[in-house]
């Protein structure tokens, strides 16, 4: 029997790089391919325990860059295509949003004319909650898969305008595909200046933790590892056309989440300092899952096994996120704080 072809862009990531490894573990009768650009947010440090294996591949591209991927598509006759590659921060969305429209919207569009030319299986593009705008505080109402789209930032707004390509594609070429919507992520290898990792790693070298606004902002928080088995049900079982919403009912406002991590690290709450608003900031996320978990897809984490497990890892791994936070990031973190 030939060996199945799975290509995942964007696995240096965080995401697609806990993706990666659990998909390469789970299936050694599957050749996976990750290609990443190796930006900011991509490193291949995290895969040293994978790499060697006869299963993993990495290839170094753009997914804008027409040329290379239709080459790669036909050469490499990819069976599945799971797609995490995006700019996806959305403070950077707001100061730059340009690659925001190049990656998330014109490279998912080469991705897809790929797929189309070479007659794969299944394309599953990993979206998110952003796309459905945001809720008010009223904890009865949900995300679901009809929900209409009202995305509020530039990252939001582009991961929008590709869902809506992914969409086009099956209607109007019967490509295959799957679109999943998650919430917050959070586990090994996020990338330090996203909520959590940014709280741990500040909280761990005693400095303050920037909160946005007054802190009652609530989001929905998903272990990595429920995602990346929800994407393996929908890339196996999901329907053709289908839209996915992925979430585990994990509401936390963020003041809630930061003190949890700095009474977790046992620290003083004197680390918070609120600081000026994002613009344009969402007030809620929260998903109903139920389409997915009809599918057979149950998540494993709370957030409070998930959040221990994390703060845990960070302990555990600090070469990891010190590398990270000592170099380019500190003119970043200078850019977009003025922390006393
Ligand atoms: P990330 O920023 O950690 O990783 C993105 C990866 O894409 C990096 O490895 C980067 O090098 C790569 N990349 C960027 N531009 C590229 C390009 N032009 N060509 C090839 N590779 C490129 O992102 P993440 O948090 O792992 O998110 C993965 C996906 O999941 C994204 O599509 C994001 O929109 C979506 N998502 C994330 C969350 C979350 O909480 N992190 C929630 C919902 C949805
Ligand atoms: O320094 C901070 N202070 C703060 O109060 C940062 C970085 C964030 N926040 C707030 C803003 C949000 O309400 O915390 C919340 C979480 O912020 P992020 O970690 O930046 O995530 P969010 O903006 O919610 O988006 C994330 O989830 C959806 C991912 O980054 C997106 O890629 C995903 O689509």
């Amino acid at each position: 029997m030939t060996r199945k072809k799975l290509l995942v862009t964007g696995g240096a990531g965080f995401i697609g790089g806990n993706f990666v490894q659990y998909m390469v573990n789970k299936y050694p009768q599957y050749d996976i391919y990750n290609l990443d650009l190796l930006t900011y947010a991509g490193d291949l440090t995290k895969h040293k325990e994978i790499q060697e294996k006869d299963n993993y591949f990495f290839v170094k591209a753009d997914i804008a860059d027409r040329e290379t991927i239709l080459n790669l598509f036909e050469k490499e006759q990819f069976d599945y295509v799971i797609h995490f590659a995006a700019e996806s921060h959305v403070d950077r969305s707001i100061t730059d949003p340009e690659v925001f429209v190049r990656t998330n919207v014109m490279g998912t569009q080469v991705l897809l004319d790929a797929a189309r030319l070479n007659n794969i299986t299944k394309f599953v593009h990993v979206s998110t909650d952003e796309v459905y705008g945001e809720l008010d505080f009223n904890p009865t109402t949900f995300f679901t898969e009809e929900t209409p789209l009202q995305p509020n930032s530039p990252y939001s707004a582009s991961k929008a305008s590709s869902d809506l390509l992914v969409r086009a594609y099956h209607e109007t070429f019967g490509l295959p595909v799957n679109i999943t919507r998650c919430s917050n992520n959070y586990g090994p290898y996020h990338f330090p200046e996203k909520l959590i990792p940014l709280t741990i790693s500040r909280v761990l070298n005693d400095e303050k933790v920037p909160v946005y606004g007054d802190g009652k902002n609530i989001r929905d928080w998903l272990h990595v590892l429920d995602h990346c088995a929800a994407i393996d049900l929908v890339m196996h079982e999901g329907i053709n056309g289908e839209v996915y919403n992925v979430g585990g009912h994990n509401e936390r406002t963020n003041l809630e989440v930061v003190k949890t991590i700095i009474s977790t690290l046992g620290k003083s709450e004197d680390l918070i300092e609120f600081v000026k608003d994002r613009l344009g900031h969402d007030k809620r996320y929260a998903i109903d899952p139920t389409k997915l978990e009809n599918l057979g897809w149950k998540p494993t984490y709370t957030f409070e096994t998930g959040i221990a497990q994390t703060i845990q890892w960070y302990l555990d791994n600090k070469e990891w996120w010190e590398q990270i936070i000592s170099g380019e990031y500190q003119n970043y973190f200078q850019n977009q704080y003025s922390l006393k």
